[in-house]
């Protein structure tokens, strides 16, 4: 062939490349589903046992992406359910504004337990506790900017009260709420941008009345938001890290006006979240949940859409009851790491724990050898157990000081309950300020 004929053919080709860079939705496409499966897998076996923190984000994202299995729909309702009526006062503001999502998602019959128990007038209360903490403790909430994002994207997507102003006020980029001593948040970035996108699109339609400067505002904190987030991008696909990944792309699936199409490659992030999948990344129901609206092309805003989010995806979670892949700890053989509690000083332990150990199994072998210098204590949260004493050294929200875990000096992304611990490695605690 000729020079000259091969140039349209060329052309044709790099055309037909185009589409798939342009994308503003990526998702899995159905012969993919299989790839899901693990998430559903660990969604599925999850106890969901009185109160856990998890059940809402569960339930939320099998409504978002139309999954129909009733079962496991109806232990979490029951779950829901048990909080609301028992232990609403302890429930956090952001836990209750994922309550609300989840039950409010899709048109679905138990909506009608937000209007029942008032959950949109508690979750007002709840929002201006936060905002009452920021004033009295130097800008810091009760508890932190991730949820109060899902307090804004809940009122808004519910028709709540909540004030533009202070909205405004409050979510500039600058604000030192979303870092975490100086490195920038994708989670709670990503979060923000879906609940400001929310409260812009309110703006916009006329649902709630302000002066044109908030409007002007939020579309360049929107902006603003965005890159910081894009910044995070790292080579191989991932925002920030593998778990902040799906609220990212749900960010970015409603921002498309904010970034230039060669600003993100979807499809190259998607691929690289399904590679992660099929090595057993999202462990725990929380991690799964988080990460399944994206990949299916969701985001949180399709929360109040009028339709009841049936999906092709409907039906293909029946046939969980496959053997799956359980890691357990190997053969009985141990192994020993190196574990240490910095506060000012430095106190060290070596550890044996059996082959398959977690940090937390590392934990409890110390505090049994010593309860004074290796005494803790912890909570359940919705991500597992999460730290919040040790030697009688209490976490903060008003101080911003936690106990940050870390390996060979590197802050881990796992929690103590999920981090499986390697022979000789050299663990810490160690007091910090976010
Ligand atoms: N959710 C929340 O309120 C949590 C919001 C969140 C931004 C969250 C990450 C993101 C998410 N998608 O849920 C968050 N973490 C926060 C706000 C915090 C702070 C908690 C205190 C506060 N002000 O609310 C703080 C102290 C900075 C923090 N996370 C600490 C830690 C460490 C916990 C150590 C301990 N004491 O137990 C740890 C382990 C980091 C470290 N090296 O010490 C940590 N977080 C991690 C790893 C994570 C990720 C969990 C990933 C995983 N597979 O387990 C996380 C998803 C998350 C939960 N934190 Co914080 C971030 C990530 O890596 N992408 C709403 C509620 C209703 O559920």
């Amino acid at each position: 062939m000729r020079q000259s004929h091969q140039l349209p053919l060329v052309g044709l080709l790099l055309f037909s490349l185009i589409p798939s860079q342009l994308c503003e939705i990526c998702e899995v496409s159905e012969e993919n589903y299989i790839r899901l499966k693990p998430l559903l897998n660990t969604m599925n076996q999850s106890k969901y046992t009185r109160g856990t923190s998890s059940s809402a984000n569960v339930l939320l994202s099998l409504q978002l992406v139309g999954i129909q299995n009733q079962n496991l729909k109806q232990k979490l309702i029951q779950q829901i359910k048990y909080t609301v009526k028992m232990r609403l006062s302890q429930v956090s503001s952001g836990e209750l504004a994922l309550i609300i999502l989840a039950l409010g998602a899709c048109r679905n019959p138990d909506e009608n337990l937000i209007y029942d128990y008032h959950l949109i007038d508690k979750l007002e209360n709840k929002f201006q506790a936060e905002i009452e903490n920021m004033e009295a403790h130097n800008g810091n909430p009760l508890t932190n900017y991730y949820q109060l994002s899902l307090d804004v994207l809940a009122l808004c997507l519910f028709n709540g009260t909540y004030s533009t102003t202070k909205v405004v006020n409050y979510f500039t980029p600058e604000n030192k709420n979303y870092y975490f001593g100086s490195q920038f948040s994708v989670d709670t970035g990503a979060m923000a941008v879906l609940a400001l996108t929310c409260v812009k699109r309110s703006l916009i339609n006329g649902q709630v009345k302000t002066d044109e400067s908030n409007l002007k505002n939020i579309s360049i904190y929107i902006k603003s938001l965005v890159e910081k987030i894009l910044s995070e991008k790292k080579e191989n696909g991932l925002v920030g890290n593998t778990f902040s990944t799906g609220e990212a792309m749900q960010a970015l699936f409603v921002s498309s006006d904010y970034y230039h199409e060669n600003d993100w490659n979807c499809q190259q992030t998607l691929n690289t979240v399904l590679t992660e999948i099929s090595q057993g990344a999202f462990s725990t129901p929380t991690a799964a949940a988080q990460v399944l609206p994206a990949l299916m092309g969701k985001t949180f805003l399709d929360v109040n859409k009028d339709s009841s989010c049936v999906s092709a995806a409907g039906n293909f979670s029946n046939s969980t009851h496959e053997p799956v892949t359980v890691t357990t700890p190997g053969s009985q053989s141990s192994i020993s790491v190196n574990y240490s509690v910095t506060i000012n000083e430095t106190y060290s332990a070596n550890v044996t724990v059996p082959n398959g150990s977690v940090f937390l199994d590392v934990m409890e072998k110390a505090q049994k050898m010593n309860d004074t210098i290796f005494g803790f204590t912890m909570e359940e949260r919705s991500w597992g157990p999460y730290i919040t004493s040790v030697q009688g050294l209490w976490a903060s929200n008003n101080d911003r000081t936690y106990w940050e875990l870390l390996s060979g000096g590197i802050p881990l992304s796992q929690g103590v309950g999920s981090y499986v611990v390697h022979d000789g490695e050299n663990l810490e605690v160690r007091w910090s300020k976010y």
